[in-house]
């Protein structure tokens, strides 16, 4: 049967270059996802394949039929999903070892054009580790706060430091359950070793270990990159931005970094205002130089430096077509093969600077912390000298105004000023109703769905229902496309009682929390509402959902599996790669709620991600004793009617008037 024809994206920018790449006949990931056959083995919905030794590999169609070794359908689907949330562990963790080392070299005085630009962050991280501060120098704090950082990930026994950071009842939990991780690197090469041939053979045991791993991102190698990133770079706080094709321009030289580590992209942010390349470009004919990221790299430059991001995850390839970017610099992760395919047809150069990634036909200039402002430079030096070979272009004229920048830090300060930083405005206005609850919209754009398509039909229905949304990745892009990250715009589109919180503090109705590492944001914010008071005193017990309703990445898994195991509800849209096997879906659904307090799910269709979201939050607001949730109470002056109180029983009066 005929394939039938998806709309690939929603974004009138996208669909305006799609139009192009039809008429030049270049392929895209669009046209390959349209005409790709997958392996419904492979995905997990029709079987599962076991390529873990070479007797196989063997492929497991029926329930009850066993690879050669004996291996069940419920083993490899575990063995499979534990393999993958494992590699994007390892992704976003060696991340922030590279980060740990930066600071190291910054310690030390070797790394060129890097100092601690965040001191109280630094000294904040300091504290949570136990390293002392007071009348020490910043260099020896720094000094001992990337030594914590690099032991973290050889240590071999004891616990990960940032643990002692979650609510008390949540450490009890992961240390019943023997799951506290005590090493970052260990933790991954505990998975490959159970997962060879001949190791671990029981399907829920396979999964708790891969919980441990999980947490050794979440709660080790991520929120290391997160915090050593604000010391180095300034935790972020509301910035102006701009998002989509639209922020390339025609009459300068572009240049696009792409990919997730701030380190180099944040050098280049330095290097094109340097006013002798300036002077350079100009003399070239540009009249000036253009920076602008996709993916996660551009949310690091855009919440901190307000770089404008061409796009997310599926614009890569999109910016490249149109032909004007001169040079588009890659460093880690969600980097498409395809680009330097796409990029022959046009003048671009793509550059690889990660001594991990080289990518064939690419020019590899590769980074080093020690040398960062000259290797800035020498690129932008090139891309300058790129520009004369362009030819025609053709950059839509369609971008939109963002405000990202929403660290934890600044959400705390938000609600109670620099010296009373607070949740409780938040935790109060979920008591009371006016906001319903928080979820989370994070994760990548997947051409199997027609682009953004599910994060925004899902986003959209949320904030009518009075659900705070919170995001990162490519989700926050993709919200900030359609106008969801200005401060005023979208809140007509948004329920009374979140509107009200809205104006009141002035903050968009989709908070901006930062890249894919930054998911460890959500968890601190997590921490400190159950901590706060008013709603629990666990994670488990905040009506909050985790949504990546457009994932294709292994990290999104990792991402989904730690926060399953810091108590949330996580819903992931597509398809699950464990779909075949009930028992496995079972584990990381029933048996995890058991455990964990938090389950992890596959939905594909956004109206019932919508129900299941809202149905979870009213289950947790119902569980905490919480008036239920009744858009008529909050008029549009946001004051409850005082007739509501009146109908009350006296006592119910009293709790809800003074809590
Ligand atoms: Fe087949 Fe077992 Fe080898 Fe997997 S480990 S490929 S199931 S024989
Ligand atoms: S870049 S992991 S596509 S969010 Fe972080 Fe986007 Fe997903 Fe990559």
């Amino acid at each position: 049967m005929a394939k039938e024809k998806m709309t690939p994206s929603i974004d009138p920018a996208a669909c305006y270059m799609l139009d192009i790449t039809d008429v030049m006949g270049i392929s895209t990931a669009f046209s390959r996802a349209a005409d790709h056959k997958p392996c419904t083995i492979g995905n997990g919905q029709s079987g599962m394949c076991c390529k873990n030794c070479y007797m196989g590999p063997c492929r497991i169609t029926k329930v009850g039929q066993v690879g050669i070794c004996g291996a069940t359908l419920e083993t490899i689907a575990a063995r499979n999903l534990a393999r993958a949330i494992a590699a994007g562990a390892a992704a976003h963790s060696d991340h922030g070892r590279d980060l740990a080392f930066t600071l190291d070299a910054v310690a030390k005085g070797e790394a060129q054009g890097y100092e601690v630009r965040d001191v109280a962050k630094l000294l904040a991280v300091a504290a949570k580790h136990g390293i002392p501060t007071k009348d020490r120098d910043v260099l020896e704090i720094t000094q001992d706060v990337a030594t914590k950082a690099i032991s973290e990930f050889g240590q071999q026994r004891g616990e990960l430091s940032y643990l002692s950071t979650a609510p008390e009842k949540r450490q009890k939990i992961w240390r019943e359950l023997k799951v506290a991780p005590r090493g970052i690197d260990r933790e991954v090469v505990e998975i490959l070793h159970r997962t060879h041939m001949g190791d671990d053979q029981d399907a829920s045991h396979i999964m708790l270990a891969a919980v441990r791993t999980a947490l050794s991102d979440g709660w080790g190698g991520s929120m290391w990159a997160t915090d050593i990133s604000d010391i180095l770079f300034g935790t972020p706080s509301p910035v102006v931005g701009q998002v989509n094709l639209g922020v390339l321009k025609d009459d300068e030289v572009n240049i696009i970094v792409h990919g997730h580590e701030p380190t180099l992209s944040e050098m280049i942010v330095t290097a094109v205002q340097d006013p002798k390349l300036i002077e350079y470009a100009q003399s070239k004919g540009a009249k000036g130089i253009n920076l602008a990221g996709i993916c996660c790299t551009a949310n690091e430059i855009m919440m901190r430096q307000g770089i404008p991001s061409a796009g997310n995850f599926l614009h890569q390839e999109l910016a490249l077509l149109t032909g004007a970017v001169e040079a588009m610099v890659v460093d880690v992760q969600c980097i498409m093969q395809s680009l330097t395919a796409v990029a022959s047809n046009f003048h671009t150069e793509i550059i690889t600077t990660s001594p991990k990634v080289k990518i064939t036909g690419a020019t590899h200039i590769e980074f080093d912390e020690h040398h960062a402002m000259d290797i800035a430079r020498d690129i932008v030096r090139r891309a300058i000298d790129n520009y004369a070979n362009r030819g025609e272009t053709h950059i839509p004229e369609i971008s939109e105004r963002v405000a990202p920048g929403f660290s934890h830090e600044y959400i705390g300060y938000m609600q109670g000023g620099y010296y009373r930083s607070s949740f409780r405005p938040l935790n109060d206005a979920i008591v009371t109703g006016r906001i319903r609850g928080v979820a989370a919209d994070v994760g990548c754009n997947n051409p199997a769905v027609t682009q953004d398509s599910v994060h925004m039909d899902v986003i959209s229905e949320l904030l009518k229902n009075d659900v705070l949304v919170v995001s990162t990745g490519c989700g926050a892009i993709a919200a900030g496309k359609y106008g969801y990250l200005r401060g005023e715009a979208g809140l007509d589109k948004v329920g009374p009682g979140l509107r009200e919180i809205c104006e009141t503090i002035g903050i968009p109705p989709v908070l901006h929390l930062g890249s894919c590492v930054d998911n460890t944001r959500i968890l601190t914010v997590l921490s400190q509402m159950a901590t706060e008071g008013g709603l629990g005193d666990d994670i488990s017990d905040i009506p909050a959902v985790g949504l990546a309703p457009e994932w294709m990445s292994e990290k999104a898994l990792a991402i989904a599996t730690y926060a399953v195991a810091s108590g949330a509800y996580v819903i992931m849209g597509v398809r699950s790669p464990v779909e075949f096997s009930d028992t496995v879906t079972d584990i990381i659904g029933k048996e995890w709620e058991e455990k964990f307090g938090g389950k992890l799910e596959f939905v594909a269709e956004p109206a019932e991600i919508v129900r299941r979201t809202l149905e979870h939050i009213d289950k947790k607001r119902a569980a905490l004793k919480l008036p239920p949730y009744d858009p008529t109470r909050h008029g549009a002056s946001g004051d409850v009617p005082l007739q509501y109180y009146f109908e009350l029983p006296l006592e119910q009066q009293m709790a809800e008037i003074y809590g």
